[in-house]
């Protein structure tokens, strides 16, 4: 009894825990930089090039602290650059939560920082940018975006003058924005073994 009920609880619990992140490398932390530093590079894990000059540029605390973890990115590498991610499995027409993380970078004017998110090509919601000041601070923004059969593509461009300085991004994520419905019959399952055991032992102690 205590163990179909144990089962039960987890069952329901483990289907609404919540889901993990279909980013690749959303935060940036797979690429070793020394601490205090930054590099160029021409690959980053579960990141392309769109456009623009064909480098990463990967700071670890540096000319600011990462939001999540050491690493973050900037997106006007020696010039304004576009990167992406691109989604092969998600559920035609349904949504996703997409959430990340953008600071302006520290002494750089707002015509500088910008950054627009982008996804299926569209931009999402207005560039954003700010004038970086001495202590600039991360801001969340958070999206509903709805998958299209096939292929879908997450990009960020920056934006503004290209001048080799701009804004930061960090720990990228996105999530399934509802359970899936295999959860929902792990649930409805859960709670009936949990009625059939209620009622079994009604009538027997009755
Ligand atoms: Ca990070
Ligand atoms: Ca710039």
């Amino acid at each position: 009894m205590k163990s179909l009920l144990l089962t039960a609880a987890l069952l329901s619990s483990s289907a609404f825990a919540a889901d993990p992140n279909l980013v690749t490398n959303g935060s940036f932390e797979t690429t070793a930089v020394n601490a205090g530093n930054w590099l160029l590079s021409p690959t980053l894990e579960g990141w392309s090039v769109l456009a623009g000059p064909a480098n990463f540029e990967i700071r670890n605390n540096v000319v600011g602290s990462a939001q999540d973890g050491s690493n973050f990115i900037e997106l006007d590498t020696t010039g304004n650059t576009t990167i992406a991610q691109s989604f092969a499995s998600l559920t035609a027409g349904a949504s996703y939560a997409l959430s990340f993380w953008y600071a302006p970078r520290a002494n750089v004017a707002a015509a500088s920082n910008g950054i627009e998110v982008l996804w299926n090509g569209q931009q999402l919601g207005t560039t954003l940018t700010g004038n970086g000041g001495s202590a600039p601070a991360w801001t969340q923004y958070s999206f509903s975006v709805s998958a299209l059969a096939g292929n879908n593509t997450l990009s960020f461009r920056s934006v503004g003058a290209s001048d080799s300085l701009g804004g930061s991004l960090d720990n990228v994520s996105l999530t399934s924005a509802v359970p899936e419905p295999s959860g929902y019959a792990l649930l409805l399952a859960g709670l009936g073994a949990v009625g059939l055991i209620a009622r079994r032992r009604g009538s027997v102690t009755r």
